[in-house]
């Protein structure tokens, strides 16, 4: 209890250097040492006379976040020893340390069919007064092949409240893809509808001809289905996104448009290496990227790369607080969770000024030799 103690208390500092764009912080801000120990062991000395623990945690990771009663708040996603995955709820004060989970993980409420496994929650406060908690549903699919015992059907779940305490369970979402993860929620209402971000595929790893974030609107939560999915952002050929790509947290509104987290996947010799990049999308088409800088802007770094799944960075969940700053939440190798902070003012200077990817080596060098151009002047 003293080690567990000691370790929530531990102050979180930044690493300098930044390359400016963003802090990172010296210490992962939740891992499975986090949960805490009654959630593990039976503390009977009776029951349990050596000690042991009972319910192991494999990992900490996938958090959606929100800012809720002056609380950085994070549904973390916790996968147990048992590879199920369930939320929780931590929070802190300041966002960067000291987080603290509630005193009991969430019962979520179930639907028809009953979730085998669920995870990477994303939190929307929608302009509907609810907040909205949209997850990953996953079950076995029923028509794989006998013998097949990894082929699994994946889909949005959809719960919503008003105190984050209780909980009310909607229907799973309806759509004209058969797999469907990353899927959030746009916070404001377009032309008087919802307005979910998908990720459509044809099979559970596979793309297949599907991929790319998309968009489709419904009208009520309460039954969500969307007839259409519209792309807005496609995987593309010798690019960071080029097997998958998936949104992040729902979009943050800002003057010059809607900022917008990603993740981008590419196949390696080393297996499959997912990293962070953003795009801006119009203020008043968010069908519509306005800006969208190339190549990375977040990829593992050396204590980031190895985990569970390893080279793996992955963010659902960011929070932008009153004096703008973002605090932006994100796991790295599917094991533990991490913040780096930055604000709105410089996203949207790395947004916009940033190259894009001109999809070719001669563009590449052709960015670098404009940018030397320029800088002879200061030199
Ligand atoms: O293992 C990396 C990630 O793989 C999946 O992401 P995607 O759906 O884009 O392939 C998710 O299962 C995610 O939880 C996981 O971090």
């Amino acid at each position: 209890m003293k080690e567990y103690n000691n370790l929530l208390c531990k102050k979180n500092n930044p690493i300098a250097p930044s390359n400016g764009i963003i802090h990172r912080y010296e210490n992962p801000i939740i891992t499975a040492k986090h949960i805490p120990v009654y959630w593990r062991y039976d503390l009977n000395a009776v029951t349990n006379p050596f000690g042991l623990e009972r319910i192991g945690v494999n990992a900490t990771f996938n958090a959606g976040a929100i800012l809720w009663n002056n609380k950085y708040l994070l549904a973390v996603r916790v996968e147990g020893n048992d590879r199920k995955s369930y939320f929780a709820f931590a929070e802190s004060d300041n966002g960067i340390d000291n987080f603290r989970f509630w005193d009991e993980p969430l019962n979520l409420p179930q639907t028809h069919p009953e979730d085998i496994n669920v995870y990477d929650m994303r939190l929307i406060k929608h302009e509907d007064g609810h907040v909205y908690g949209i997850f990953c549903t996953e079950i076995k699919d029923p028509n794989a092949a006998k013998g097949d015992t990894s082929s699994a059907i994946a889909n949005a779940g959809i719960i919503r409240s008003n105190d984050l305490k209780n909980w009310e369970r909607l229907p799973n979402l309806i759509s004209p893809s058969n797999q469907q993860r990353n899927v959030t929620l746009h916070p404001e209402f377009v032309n008087g509808k919802y307005v979910l971000y998908t990720r459509p595929q044809d099979g559970f790893i596979e793309t297949g001809l599907g991929g790319g974030i998309g968009l489709g609107y419904v009208d009520d939560m309460a039954n969500p289905v969307i007839l259409k999915e519209t792309i807005i952002n496609n995987k593309e050929y010798h690019t960071v996104y080029e097997l998958k790509n998936g949104l992040g947290p729902s979009p943050i509104k800002t003057d010059e448009g809607w900022l917008h987290l990603a993740h981008g996947v590419r196949n390696t010799a080393a297996g499959l290496r997912y990293v962070l990049y953003m795009f801006v999308t119009e203020l008043n088409d968010i069908a519509k990227i306005k800006y969208q800088p190339g190549g990375y802007f977040m990829a593992p770094n050396e204590q980031e790369i190895t985990g569970d799944v390893s080279n793996v960075l992955f963010s659902n969940g960011w929070i932008v607080n009153a004096n703008n700053d973002i605090y932006i939440y994100y796991a790295s190798s599917d094991t533990r969770m991490h913040v780096a902070t930055t604000t709105v003012d410089i996203l949207l200077d790395y947004c916009k000024n940033t190259p894009e990817d001109g999809l070719t080596t001669t563009n590449s060098v052709k960015n670098i030799l404009s940018l030397i151009e320029i800088n002879k002047k200061f030199m």
